[in-house]
């Protein structure tokens, strides 16, 4: 028998089957999963509450409510007090117990007849809600009532991140991506738990954001992408909309402009930009190292000091990256020189820098932050001068790389990248010397030469953007390869549904 509703208390005997929290496929691992065996039966009267303190907490519930119409197709009323007899609660709480230790720990408690999602933040509960996504099945029990009950396990979980930084970049310069293909990447990325977006917005190939002061840069910079394609670029509207979006799923968009290497489409937009003494094409090639910026040039800064004051006055994250990356043609002097005078141009526009480990060569504050892709010694200095590091190993989460022999997209330069190699190493240990204090996170670069729509991104980001979103959120014990292939066989069902063109790997036994 099944009671729902209007049961008299006596005849209250509900048949469920028996679950099991900790075996349900969560990705990343929480910390500590403590199952009871029973279920809260998710259904249409189900109602959503939240904190009503901080507005914040509200949009998490709506939130929620849109992803679990999305998912199985009811529609959960938030904060209705209209909504009835409350006889199944979903409830997220603001919360300032101190088990609760870092911004986006969370709690959730699944009883019988009431979740609850305990925060300190908005981004704890956010993070949260995603944990309570995944366990909602797909399928309702629909064989014991015509009214249907989707079964979520009862039990404990009590989560939190190991890094605050845990991101994911995308290069829009190569190739240009629509503001509607970078808003499907950051929502797939929300479900993992990422929380930061990494926007690669200048290169060689492209410039991809309007400047309001310097209109040649997308009237002339924006027209090239790799293999001659017509390009693009957002404007500044577009640019908050994503900026928004991620917001929306407490994620950070951190812009790049990379300099002083990287950038013959501005300086094919404003030639006094030019540094290295040739004459400039647009170039739709995939080659490094060819383009510098004039260190020596007082306009060189001016333009400077517009580009990064304007970009920095739509993001409200807190870093601004300025690439510093393979500028082989720029003088090491002047390099120094450089990113020494673009780190002041960025924090007098109230940001900290971001720069690609080989700005370690330079003498840099302590609040700018080394990007490791290729040499391990530059990061070690980058932490002996007090500088924060995000781990970026190419041979591990460099998923612009082949898998495989018989991989469709991508780069072999930094070698093959399977699936269990990209998920099988431990960023806390990885790079000899480099103290765990000094790493802020993660992040999982997708260089877009190959590639140049969503089908080509999701076909070599998943799944391995899913092990390096474990591997920046879970400890470092919950990441085992043998038991993440089984959760990541089970995530088909999501992938499917948000239609991600994932490689279907052969080391994974699909579900
Ligand atoms: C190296 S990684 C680059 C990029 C390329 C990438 C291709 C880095 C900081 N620079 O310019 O797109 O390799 O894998």
């Amino acid at each position: 028998i099944i009671c729902v509703g209007a049961c008299q208390p006596e005849k209250k005997e509900i048949l469920f089957p028996k679950t099991d929290l900790a075996s349900v496929p969560l990705i990343p691992k929480p910390i500590k999963t403590v199952a009871t065996h029973s279920a809260f039966g998710l259904d249409s009267n189900t109602v959503i509450y939240t904190s009503t303190q901080d507005p914040a907490f509200e949009k998490v519930g709506q939130f929620l409510s849109e992803k679990i119409k999305g998912k199985i197709g009811l529609d959960l009323a938030v904060n209705d007090n209209n909504s009835g007899k409350l006889e199944r609660l979903i409830y997220i709480n603001q919360s300032d117990s101190a088990d609760l230790e870092t911004p986006e720990s969370y709690q959730l408690y699944v009883q019988k007849d009431t979740i609850f999602v305990n925060a300190k933040t908005a981004a704890g509960a956010f993070r949260g809600i995603q944990t309570l996504r995944q366990l909602i099945p797909e399928k309702s029990n629909d064989t014991l009532t015509d009214h249907p009950l989707w079964l979520i396990p009862t039990g404990k979980i009590v989560d939190a991140p190991k890094f605050e930084y845990r991101g994911a970049m995308l290069d829009v310069a190569r190739h240009f991506f629509t503001v509607d293909e970078v808003k499907k990447y950051i929502d797939i990325l929300a479900y993992y738990k990422y929380n930061t977006i990494h926007l690669h917005l200048s290169d060689d190939q492209g410039w991809r954001i309007e400047i309001k002061s310097w209109p040649k840069l997308t009237e002339v910079g924006a027209k090239t992408e790799v293999g001659g394609g017509e390009g693009g670029f957002y404007t500044q509207e577009q640019y908050k909309d994503i900026v928004q979006y991620a917001e929306d799923r407490h994620m950070t968009v951190i812009p790049e402009i990379d300099m002083p290497g990287h950038s013959n489409a501005a300086s094919l937009s404003y030639p006094f930009l030019n540094g290295n003494g040739k004459s400039l094409k647009p170039y739709t090639g995939t080659r490094v190292g060819f383009s510098t910026f004039d260190a020596q040039k007082d306009t060189v800064y001016s333009f400077l000091d517009d580009v990064i004051g304007e970009i920095a006055a739509i993001t409200p994250g807190p870093y601004f990256h300025a690439g510093g990356d393979e500028s082989h043609v720029t003088k090491k002097n002047d390099y120094i020189l450089f990113v020494e005078k673009v780190e002041k141009l960025v924090q007098k526009h109230g940001k900290k820098m971001i720069g690609w480990n080989e700005i370690a060569q330079a003498n840099l504050d302590p609040s700018s932050v080394a990007q490791l892709w290729n040499e391990s010694h530059s990061a070690i200095k980058a932490a002996e001068n007090g500088l924060k590091v995000i781990l970026s190993p190419s041979e591990r989460t460099y998923v612009d790389m082949k898998y495989d022999s018989i991989s469709e997209y991508g780069l072999t330069w930094a070698g093959l990248i399977p699936v269990d190699v990209a998920y099988n190493w431990n960023p806390e240990t990885y790079v000899e010397g480099l103290p765990r204090e000094s790493i802020i996170g993660i992040e999982a670069p997708l260089w877009s030469e190959t590639i140049s729509n969503s089908a080509e991104l999701e076909y070599l980001a998943f799944p391995r953007v899913i092990g390096i979103a474990e591997l920046g959120w879970s400890p470092a014990e919950h990441c085992n390869w043998e038991e993440y292939k089984q959760r990541l066989a089970q995530q088909v069902p999501y992938l499917n549904q948000m239609e991600v063109n994932y490689y279907p790997s052969p080391l994974i036994d699909w579900k």
